[in-house]
Order: structure tokens, then sequence, then C-alpha cells
């Protein structure tokens, strides 16, 4: 006997719009903060997580089930078999190889490169229509691979970019303006790393621009005192990994509001890592790197023409550089 007794008409309509699914490769501290979010923000009806470390990915899918009484119904599902994530709407990759000590950077990224060959094509063939977003680092170079690897148009392989960096350079700001970050409008852009660019001529507070308020609230406008808070902000993941061996809650909240302005097609502005060439001048090759995008269910719907200084322009361009010399190294 069925556990309910049906009712006339209570069946569900035929025409039920598709589910929506997001599947997150990846089940270490980046992969499974980013799952908790998205489900606590009741984003997707199918959560997907695959992993190559069965017994981690199993663990962390039992952890996450057995929350179910507590959240908004999704059906969580995890899985070494890409056909899993068949149909998603959007991938999200946080897998990555840890550095080993003494390991140069160029030989960390030559292994995730080798590591996104074993995921990203079978995502690709999985969600013809996906939107990838690719998160693991170096996320503006493994964004142009992943890019490479799906052979998707650019408007659908985004990488989470400077949205974590504007996020926590807006906490910074609002912090020493005592003010809610809420309505600190800044954006860091470039790449995401050392080489990222502030872009101080265009903050606002509450729809101020940052230097008139501090003018007229009377707080001494230093130089220093600003590119102190760049320099934190470039210095914070440092210093988070240092503290606790990992970052997890902010980037997890970070890709989450992205994901929630893709699906949603919320069309907000979002500094995140597309392909930047023939934008702000920025020429020299294909480059992925964080500029303020407007992002939909299409994926990047457009890239907002800010108006940067010549400085902040010239960084931009040095930032393009810098990733496009790690880039001609790979071979790809
Ligand atoms: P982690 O905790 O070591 O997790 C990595 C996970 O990837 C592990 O569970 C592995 O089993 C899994 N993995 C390894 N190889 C494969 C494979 N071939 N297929 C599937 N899964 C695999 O790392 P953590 O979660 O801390 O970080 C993940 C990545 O995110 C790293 O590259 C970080 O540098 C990067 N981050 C990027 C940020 C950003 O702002 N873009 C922010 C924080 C971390």
């Amino acid at each position: 006997k069925a556990f309910f007794t049906p009712i006339s008409g209570g069946a569900p309509p035929s025409s039920t719009s598709r589910p929506t699914k997001i599947s997150v490769v990846g089940v270490g501290n980046v992969g499974m903060a980013i799952a908790q979010t998205i489900l606590t923000q009741d984003l997707v009806d199918e959560l997907v997580l695959v992993d190559a470390n069965e017994d981690k990915l199993r663990g962390e899918v039992l952890d996450l089930q057995h929350a179910a009484a507590f959240l908004p119904r999704t059906k969580i599902k995890a899985s070494l078999d890409y056909a899993s994530t068949a149909d998603s709407d959007l991938c999200i990759v946080t897998a990555g190889a840890r550095q080993n000590p003494g390991e140069s950077r160029l030989n960390l990224l030559q292994r995730n490169v080798a590591l996104f060959k074993h995921i990203v094509p079978p995502l690709a063939k999985n969600s013809p229509e996906c939107i990838i977003m690719v998160v693991s680092n170096p996320v503006d170079v493994l964004t142009y691979v992943a890019w490479k690897l799906s052979g998707f148009p650019s408007n659908r392989v985004i990488g989470s970019g400077t949205n974590l960096d504007s996020s926590r350079f807006r906490f910074l700001i609002a912090d020493h303006l005592d003010v809610n970050a809420q309505d600190v409008q800044a954006y860091i852009i470039g790449e995401h790393g050392d080489s990222s660019v502030a872009l101080w001529s265009s903050i606002s507070v509450g729809g101020v621009p940052i230097l008139s308020y501090l003018k007229v609230q009377q707080i001494a406008y230093e130089k220093e005192t600003l590119e102190n808070i760049h320099k934190e902000v470039v210095q914070s993941a440092y210093e988070v990994i240092r503290l606790k061996g990992y970052t997890s809650w902010a980037i997890g909240y970070s890709v989450a509001s992205l994901a929630r302005t893709l699906l949603r097609d919320q069309r907000r502005i979002h500094p995140v890592s597309v392909l930047a060439k023939g934008f702000y001048d920025i020429d020299g090759g294909d480059v992925f790197l964080s500029l303020p995008a407007q992002l939909g269910r299409n994926g990047v719907l457009g890239v907002t023409n800010l108006h940067l200084t010549d400085e902040e322009a010239q960084q931009l361009r040095n930032s393009a550089q810098t990733i496009l010399e790690v880039q001609s190294q790979l071979g790809i």
C-alpha cells in the first residue's frame, strides 16, 4: 500500500518545470562550504557532489543528508561518476591539488591542469548547456583552461575571481568607516591574487563617492591608509590560511551569491573572471581576469564600462600581462 492515499486533483501538474541542478566537483573545505551555503539558501532542487576520494565523498554527503530535517528540501547525491552530473545548470569546480613543500606555483598549476583534463571534458559532455564556474586556484588561468577544455562559448565559463577579494575589500572599508558592508560599493578587479587592482576611483558608500564622503566626515584622507586596506585584502587569504589552514566560509558565500545571480537571472554586477580580451584596452591574447560583469541565466551578459583612472587602467593591463606570462608556459 502506498504511503499516501492520493486525493482527486492532488497529482502534480504534468508540465512541471525542469528541476534546477548544481554539481560541485571537489568536496574539500571549499567545495563543502559552497555546498552547505547553497543548501541553506534553497537555491536548487538537486545538488550533486563529485570527488575522486570515495570515502570522503560518501562521508560528506551522508553528513549533509542527515541535516535534511533542518534544511529546505534538496535532493543531494554523491558520485565518482560524471554521468550523475548530467543536465546540471551550473557546474562548480573546486577540485585542486595541494602545494607540496618546496613546490613551485608553476608546477602546482601544471598538476591542476592535468587534473582539469579529467574533470572539465566529462562535465561539458554531460551538461552541454551548463555554466561552468571555476574556483580552484590559480583561478584566472584555470578558468582559461576550463574554457579551452570545454569548448563552451566564453559567456558560459566564469571564474569566481575577485568576487571574494571585493567582499573582503568592502568589509575592510566598512570597518574603517563604521558602516554596513552592504552599503559599500567597491570593486577589486584583475587577477585574483597579488596583482589585483583596487578601484578607489569608483567606490561609493550609500551612493556617496568615498573620497568626498571622507572629506565631508572630516576623516583624514591618506593615500597610504587606502593602499594599506588593499594590501590587507591581498594578505587576508594568506593570513586565514596561516591561522586555520585553509579558507572556506567567505568563498562559500561568495560562490553561492554568484550561483543565485546566475540561476535566478538576477542580472547583478559581480567582479568575476571573464574573457577580458578587448575590454579596457586589454590585448595580447586570450586572458581571463576579473572585470565587473553583469551575470544572468546565460552566464556573462556584459561587462560594465567603469571609468578607470590612467593608473588603474595601467595596473589592470599589468595584471593581464602577469596572467598571460603564466599561461604561455602551459602549452594549452
Ligand atoms: P582541499 O580541501 O584539498 O580539497 C580538494 C578536493 O579536491 C579534495 O577533496 C580532493 O579529493 C579533490 N580532488 C582532487 N583531485 C580530484 C579529481 N581528479 N577529481 C575530483 N576531485 C578531486 O582544498 P580546498 O577545498 O581547501 O581548496 C580547493 C581549491 O580552491 C584550491 O585550489 C584552492 O586554492 C582554491 N580556493 C580558491 C578560492 C578563490 O577565491 N578562487 C578561495 C579559496 C580556495
